[in-house]
This record gives structure tokens, C-alpha cells and sequence, in this order.
């Protein structure tokens, strides 16, 4: 996933595509004009990032970029260091600027709607990639994402298996490293999780939980709290909303000579966090189609643009959905890095609906 940079060539030209469509589509509201006609129009997309917290973000980031430079598409970005009220500043920037397309990931899920509003009053569509808003989806025209919720119960599968292993300890004593407070991937992941612990051996117990701002730091600084409070015997197992935390922890365990003996388990299937299982240090990760996700979100403007994917004739789960989720163990990190790090998974661009696994729910 972390060498997007190689797998994004042949994106890029579909993305780039996709993202021409879908500013085209943008602009077909505006009536071609003789001075456009024959000349191409520049098309304008504001985008605005949720910050630079983790791998995962970097990559998503890249493959913007790239997919935007190669399409000469005049990309408008904004990095809101996690904070929405910088996002909500820069959408309306861009609306503003009266730019094409308004694409964003919301760092938390509630109180867009005013700010979504104005988008469309002023006819721009807004494309929302990786997470949801609690907002009516009449608000935007589209939402590729991730399974939270289904990433959360692997995760506590994981652990189970862990638990089933020789020599594993007798009561789970689980540490919890909560990603962004009030954000749609530390909500469902949680839940998620919930729900298998709840189901399983009843001696489970989350001792603690905290967030750490899916930072890596973050998730250092959290766990050495976490083992200074509860020392030795108090933590036997971690599990980190995502995998740069779950590395920040590995460091923590480590000073504590620790590293390995604790099962530490993230989200996101990042190229370290799989070194790191290679490596014995860390119990496994999570990962869901990053790299669909990204290409995907593009290549449906494309298609909006051509006619095969009109939003308003496809039903819910055709408009907001999910790509396919990995767990990535000790048995499979070796066949998952081949596959999916060091060379790109191949993806039909022009098959929609192949790889999706279900409609975006919300409870
Ligand atoms: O897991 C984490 C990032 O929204 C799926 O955000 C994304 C999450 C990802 O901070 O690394």
C-alpha cells in the first residue's frame, strides 16, 4: 500500500480521467460557451485533507496528488492538521473560488451540513472519500469507504485467535488506543469491536482506553502511561484503531523490553506495520482496498461522466460502498507484502461493482 507511488501510474491515468469526468460533469451545468468550445477549460478541484497523522493519510495524499498532476487538473489542497474547523474554512474557500469539484475527507462526522449546504446552493458536487458524515447523503454525490465497524470485529478476531494460542495468557487484559475522538473510523472500529468481546469469553476486559489521535507519537506517549499505570501484569494485549499508534506502542513496549511479548494488533495495512509482523513484534492488522478506495472514488466520475453510473438512477448501495478488507497475520504478511507492497494489486477500473462487499450502513 505504501508504494503507491509505482502502483499509481496506470491509476493515475484512469484517476485522471475520472477526476476530468467528474469536473466535466461539474461544469456540464455550466452552459459550454463559444469561448470554450474547442478550448479546454482548466478544471479546478478543491480538495481538503483531514491532516498528515499517519501512513495510511500520506499515501491517500499522494495518490491525489499524483492522480491530479497527471490529469493537469489545477488541485486546490488544504492539510486541516486534523482540526474540522479548518476544513469547513477551506470548503468554503473553495466554494468562494468557485472551483469544479469539492472532494474531502471529514475528520469527524457530524456538523457538515451547513457548510455542505452551501456547496450545493452554489451547484458544486462534493465527493466524500474514506469516511461518512452524519449528514443526508442528498448532500453529496458520492462516498467511498472502509468498513469501521467490520475492520473492529476483525481485529477482535485476531486477538481470539492470539488468545487461543499456547502459552497465551489465561485472562485478556486489553489495552485500547482510540483513533480522533468524534471521528467515523474510531466510532465503528470501537463498536465493532465491542460487539465481538461482548460475544466472546466473558473473563475479556478492555482495563483501558484512550485516544491517540492516530499519531504514532501519539500512540507511544498513551501506552507509556498506560504501562506506567498498570505496569507489567496489568496489559496483555493492545489493540490500536490503526497501525502507526500500534507502531508508537511497539516503541513503548520495547523500552520496557517488552516488544513481542505483548500481542499488539492495528488497522490499515501499512508496509511497516507489516515489517513489524514479519518481524514477530506485532499480532496482525487490518487492512480494506486503500488502493481501490482511492482509484475508485475517481474512475465513478469517470463513469457519471459516460453514462454507465448515473447517481440518481443507482440504488444506496451503488452511491455510498465498500471495498474489500484483509486481515494480515504471522501465515499471510509474507504473500500480503508480495502482493499488495512491493508490486501493484491489479484492479479493473471499469468494473464498478466487482469488488464491492456491501452498502455503507448506518445505525
Ligand atoms: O485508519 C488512519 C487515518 O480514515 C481510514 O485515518 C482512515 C484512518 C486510518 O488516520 O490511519
Amino acid at each position: 500500500m505504501i508504494n503507491h507511488r509505482s502502483t499509481l501510474g496506470r491509476v493515475t491515468v484512469l484517476a485522471a480521467t475520472g477526476l476530468l469526468a467528474l469536473a466535466a460533469a461539474a461544469g456540464c451545468g455550466k452552459k459550454e460557451t463559444p469561448a470554450t468550445s474547442g478550448g479546454t477549460k482548466t478544471i479546478t478541484l478543491g480538495f481538503s485533507q483531514v491532516g498528515s497523522e499517519s501512513g495510511w493519510r500520506s499515501a491517500n495524499t499522494q495518490s491525489v496528488k499524483d492522480a491530479a498532476a497527471a490529469a493537469g487538473i489545477n488541485l486546490k489542497f488544504s492539510d486541516a492538521q486534523q482540526k474540522q474547523e479548518n476544513q469547513i474554512q477551506a470548503i468554503r474557500d473553495y466554494i468562494s473560488q468557485k472551483v469544479d469539484v469539492i472532494s474531502f475527507s471529514p475528520v469527524v462526522t457530524t456538523g457538515w451540513d451547513t457548510v455542505l449546504k452551501e456547496a450545493k446552493a452554489a451547484k458544486i458536487p462534493v465527493i466524500l472519500t474514506d469516511r461518512q458524515v452524519d449528514s443526508d447523503p442528498s448532500l453529496y454525490v458520492s462516498l467511498v469507504g472502509s468498513d469501521f465497524e467490520a475492520e473492529g470485529e476483525r481485529a477482535a478476531h485476531l486477538l481470539e485467535t492470539v488468545m487461543k494460542a499456547p502459552g497465551a495468557p489465561a485472562q485478556a487484559n486489553i489495552a485500547v488506543l482510540e483513533g480522533t475522538t468524534g471521528s467515523a473510523p474510531a466510532i465503528d472500529r470501537a463498536k465493532g469491536f465491542k460487539k465481538v468481546m461482548d460475544a466472546s469469553d466473558p473473563s475479556w476486559k478492555i482495563v483501558v482506553s484512550q485516544t491517540g489521535d492516530f499519531t504514532r507519537d501519539g500512540g507511544k506517549k498513551v501506552m507509556e502511561g498506560f504501562l506506567q499505570k498498570y505496569g507489567v501484569k496489568g496489559i496483555n494485549l493492545v489493540f490500536a484503531h490503526n497501525d502507526d499508534m500500534a507502531l508508537g506502542a511497539i516503541e513503548a513496549l520495547r523500552a520496557d523490553g517488552r516488544a513481542g511479548k505483548v500481542p499488539v494488533t492495528g488497522i490499515d495495512g501499512i508496509q511497516l506495520a507489516v515489517e513489524a509482523i514479519l518481524a514477530g513484534e506485532m499480532a496482525g492488522t487490518v487492512s480494506w482496498d486503500p488502493f481501490w478506495q482511492g482509484g475508485m472514488g475517481l474512475s465513478l466520475g469517470y463513469h457519471a461522466k459516460t453514462g454507465k453510473f448515473d447517481p440518481s438512477k443507482e440504488p444506496k448501495e451503488h452511491r455510498e460502498f465498500y471495498g474489500r478488507g484483509v486481515v494480515v497475520t504471522a501465515d499471510n504478511a509474507k504473500e500480503y507484502y508480495e502482493n499488495n507492497i512491493k508490486k501493484t494489486p491489479s484492479i479493473d477500473w471499469n468494473d464498478l461493482w466487482g469488488r464491492v462487499t456491501g452498502q455503507i450502513q448506518y445505525s
